[in-house]
């Protein structure tokens, strides 16, 4: 970052705002990106912008899940792609899943630039949409998915993204991680795991978690006791109670 000094309190989240800035500017996000990661940093600020019991319960059940998936994909926005593309690439490394690239917001050549950016970064092999696959239960362009990717996934890992294709993914009998900062928003309440954090604090505690999963058993059992609801009851209280005043 060229003008903001390392010592500024605010430096790692300038830092975060960049790579956003900087996505758009490469076309790899989209301009509404920006609006989706204020509204990102508005939450975080309410949980104090740490990763907070709620998150480290829900990042061990999502590492549970995805350990016994026989096909998990990794789903790839503009946003995600800008602000964390090497955690993605070692996620996709530490759980043997691809990378498919998926996107809201219609722009000409924005699927294959965020491709050629993964790339860039050290990805062997990053799917793209396809007309060949389409999933049910939704019109936007998200529906357009790879037969070998998203289409034939038991679990998806969704990060940051609108509540359309959460809720059609789960329609067609597929598990859905999240890491989305709003407890509130449609795909936090309709995810089978949310991890309500930062992306970029998730995704290295992510991979840590996966590592360090070697029992099938286990994973079972902390799947079955793991509720979704109860998490985000657990997060809205948080917040309440650390902003009594
Ligand atoms: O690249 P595209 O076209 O697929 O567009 C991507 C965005 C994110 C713009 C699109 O999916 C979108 O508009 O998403 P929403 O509906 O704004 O939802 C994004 C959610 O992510 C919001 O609930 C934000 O609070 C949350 N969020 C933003 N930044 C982060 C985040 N959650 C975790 N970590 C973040 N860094």
């Amino acid at each position: 970052m060229s003008d903001v000094p390392k010592t500024h309190p605010r430096y790692l989240s300038l830092t975060l705002r960049d790579r956003i800035v900087r996505g758009v500017e490469q076309g790899i996000t989209s301009i509404h990106g920006l609006i989706a990661h204020g509204r990102g940093e508005a939450f975080d600020y309410l949980i104090a912008e740490k990763t907070q019991h709620f998150a480290t319960a829900a990042i061990h059940a999502a590492a549970a899940m995805l350990c016994l998936a026989k096909h998990p994909v990794i789903s790839v926005n503009g946003n995600v792609a800008a602000l964390v593309p090497e955690d993605l690439i070692k996620l996709g490394q530490v759980l043997n899943a691809p990378l498919e690239v998926n996107i809201f917001h219609t722009e000409t050549g924005r699927e294959q630039k965020i491709k050629d950016h993964l790339l860039k970064h050290g990805a062997k092999e990053v799917l793209l949409p396809s007309t060949e696959a389409q999933l049910d239960y939704i019109d936007s362009n998200r529906k357009f998915v790879h037969p070998k990717g998203i289409f034939k996934a038991d679990v998806v890992f969704v990060p940051l993204e609108d509540g359309d294709r959460c809720e059609a993914l789960r329609k067609m009998g597929k598990d859905v991680v999240t890491v989305d900062l709003n407890p509130m928003s449609r795909t936090a309440q309709q995810a089978s795991i949310t991890i309500v954090d930062n992306v970029v604090r998730t995704l290295p505690l992510l991979c840590d978690e996966i590592k360090a999963f070697s029992d099938k058993n286990t994973a079972h059992n902390v799947i079955s006791q793991y509720s979704n609801e109860a998490i985000l009851q657990k997060v809205l209280q948080h917040i309440r109670n650390a902003n009594k005043t």
